[in-house]
């Protein structure tokens, strides 16, 4: 593979139809803005590209419930995502739009260029069409059942609850959103993307990196979810893709026997990345095509799971038959967030909506930042409370980072004035101190090379955990009383963790890196500099002793928490958990022994499907370590898609009699903890463990 020169950095363009809440931010923006930040620090090239997506029917159903023009909605939410994003110190280099002119112009060439390579296959069919609204009805306009996973709100492109890419006529029982009812079928002439034609070349390219002969990416350093889709999509068959639209929003189709119709957004969109770059080229007086098309570039786009199909399968494929482009190198996506127990849902208001956080937290910007980060849903759905953004305020971030911090500046105003005092010789003590912190710098980057921002970030803190280790072991407090040139020494050694602390932070807490520079004195500096010992010479003047993070009390928290119980009060949803866990009833006593008959051990799932006409079951193959795998059939399905199992760990009783299910025989059965709303997750190690292993 190429070393590469640049790094051109895209997150999703998130719709124009709604303000930023915690779910986009830790599925893309939040990642993507720890990679930049940590790769600029290392002196990459970067160009962090981002935008409104203000097309689709996304935008003009929300204008129509809003009662307004899709303008007027793309021009207010716009405006409230680019100041969110700012808000919380998500830096772009540009914050784009795809209704701008530059990108007009720029999709309609994409576009052009693919019909005079002959791409696209010209096509009159049926399709949908409201006779009530007098429109053709396609992706957000038309909803049904899912044939894959059974959600009865998918949409007619695709299913945001397995993820499947859709077409309207493969859902089941369609209906109009604009009207609710059934549509009837019209001829319409479209522009279609014959996928099926390059599902060789794009196999080839996603599972062995090779693109014209050259390895363009390992697969083994992609996320195998992301893998994992790609190659479900693969097996399914790519079928052709409209990639137009009969619809008045939208980027002319520049033909002239195209009267009335529109780009798909899912083609303009992702072009949407390159008029940004290109507006960023004008701006700053650059030139952009190195940045997509130079050979040593590399291409990271950072996005939702329900945006993979088109960021790896069809935006490659049109950067490929378009011509001169270069293909992303890694489309780390991160799975969902929930919020406290329950999915993230915009019709129902279940949101922490980033403007009304800011608003109500103000200067609490790298707290929320934190919190998200140290649950990144990286490899699986993952959970945001209040309760749990408390906590690690708290005893983290309080605790650890600003108790570290806040120890070294009151010392230092106590016995030298605030003037970093002059060091004698070093011991032992110290020589290891560097050590851990150095060893635990080289894991950071490690993490953040692989997107595993989660442990990037928990190595940066063991740096303020080193440092209070070597606080608590040499006690200056007490020591300069005995031993002021060791006192010394240990506290300017401290002074000099922080400033490692301020480089080791800034892509993860940036407001705070900042408010520590500002104590120690000392401007922003590169990653090289968190290995110096002396960044802190004898004699610097510090600032005041300032709290970095201050406690966060139940009192703050619960209005919060109110809040959503008021809006499932709205919902007339029962709150779950808390309350209700608490009225457990514990079946009767058991002897050791009959506990002892039961063999539990842990699984590997190799494969699931479902299990025909039965809406609640999967068959899951498990790898117990066994010559083959086990069968079980789990009624799991509506709270797993199959395609999110494989590769996940379970606890299996392994000795329990076979049971034929649905003509399918099961041999053993997962376990499962269940809560009081019926909502079901896996019982595994908490670490990997070979399949087989015993569980007591
Ligand atoms: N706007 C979908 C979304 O917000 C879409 C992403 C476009 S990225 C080119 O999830
Ligand atoms: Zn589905």
């Amino acid at each position: 593979m190429i070393e590469p020169k640049r790094h051109t950095v895209t997150a999703a363009l998130p719709y124009a139809n709604g303000p930023l809440h915690l779910g986009h931010v830790a599925g893309a923006y939040l990642p993507a803005d720890i990679y930049v930040r940590n790769l600029r620090q290392r002196g990459k090239d970067v160009l962090f590209v981002c935008g409104s997506d203000e097309h689709g029917a996304a935008i003009t159903i929300k204008a129509l419930k809003e009662g307004t023009t899709p303008q007027a909605v793309v021009d207010k939410y716009h405006a409230m995502l680019r100041d969110a994003f700012v808000g919380l110190g998500i830096r772009f280099d540009i914050y784009h739009r795809t209704s701008s002119d530059l990108h007009k112009r720029t999709s309609q060439e994409f576009f052009l260029e693919l019909q005079r390579k002959g791409v696209f296959i010209e096509k009159e069919e049926e399709q949908y069409f409201d006779e009530k609204a007098g429109q053709f009805l396609a992706d957000r306009y038309i909803i049904g059942t899912c044939p894959n996973c059974g959600n009865d709100k998918a949409y007619g492109d695709q299913c945001e609850n397995c993820g499947s890419a859709l077409s309207p006529s493969e859902l089941i029982d369609p209906k109009s959103t604009l009207s609710g009812t059934t549509p009837i079928r019209r001829p319409t002439k479209h522009w279609y993307l014959p996928m099926d034609r390059h599902q060789a070349m794009m196999e080839e390219w996603i599972n062995t990196g090779m693109r014209h002969g050259v390895r363009q990416h390992d697969p083994k350093e992609w996320k195998p979810q992301v893998l994992g889709q790609c190659n479900s999509w693969l097996k399914e068959g790519l079928r052709p893709r409209a990639m137009t639209r009969d619809l008045d929003w939208g980027v002319p189709v520049p033909l002239p026997d195209a009267k009335g119709k529109v780009l798909y957004v899912w083609l303009d969109a992702p072009i949407g990345y390159i008029s940004a770059t290109k507006q960023w080229a004008v701006d700053n007086g650059q030139d952009w095509e190195p940045w997509w098309k130079a050979d040593d570039t590399r291409l990271v786009h950072f996005i939702g799971k329900d945006n993979i199909v088109f960021h790896c399968i069809i935006f490659p494929m049109l950067l490929e038959l378009h011509g001169g482009f270069q293909l992303p190198q890694n489309v780390p996506a991160n799975e969902f967030l929930n919020l406290e127990g329950r999915k993230l849902s915009t019709s129902r208001n279940w949101a922490v909506w980033i403007h009304e956080y800011l608003e109500r937290w103000p200067e609490r910007q790298d707290e929320l930042r934190y919190c998200l980060t140290t649950i990144l849903p990286e490899f699986r759905d993952s959970e945001f409370t209040w309760k749990d953004f408390q906590e690690k305020n708290n005893n983290e971030l309080v605790a650890i980072l600003g108790n570290f911090v806040q120890r070294v500046f009151v010392l230092c105003e106590k016995f030298y004035d605030r003037q970093a005092p002059k060091a004698g010789t070093g011991t032992q003590q110290d020589v290891s101190l560097w050590s851990s912190i150095h060893a635990e710098l080289e894991a950071m980057v490690e993490h953040v090379d692989d997107f595993r921002f989660r442990e990037a970030l928990s190595a940066a803190m063991n740096v303020a955990r080193a440092g209070n280790k070597y606080l608590t072991d040499t006690e200056p407090w007490k020591l300069q009383k005995s031993d002021p040139d060791r006192t010394a020494t240990v506290l300017l050694n401290g002074l000099n963790v922080a400033a490692v602390l301020s480089v080791v932070l800034e892509p993860f807490l940036p407001f705070t890196a900042a408010k520590l520079r500002r104590m120690l004195g000392i401007g922003e500096l590169d990653w090289e500099n968190a290995f110096r010992t002396d960044l802190i010479g004898p004699g610097r003047e510090l600032g005041r002793p300032e709290h970095l993070f201050k406690p966060i009390t139940d009192a703050e928290i619960q209005p919060e928490i109110d809040r959503l119980m008021a809006t499932m009060q709205d919902n007339n949803e029962k709150p779950s958990t808390a309350s209700a866990s608490a009225a457990v009833t514990i079946k009767p006593t058991i002897e050791f022994d009959d506990f002892a008959k039961l063999d539990l051990r842990v699984g590997t799932i190799v494969s699931a499907e479902r299990v025909p006409k039965a809406d609640k079951l999967l068959k899951l193959l498990v790898d117990m370590g066994e010559a083959a795998p086990r069968t079980v059939v789990s009624g799991i399905a509506e709270h797993f898609a199959p395609e999110e199992l494989a590769g996940q760990q379970v606890v299996l009783v392994a000795n329990l009699a076979p049971r034929k299910m649905r003509g399918v025989e099961s041999q053993g059965m997962v376990l499962m903890a269940e809560d009081a709303a019926g909502k079901l997750r896996f019982v595994r190690p908490a670490e990997a463990m070979p399949p087989g292993a015993g569980v007591r």
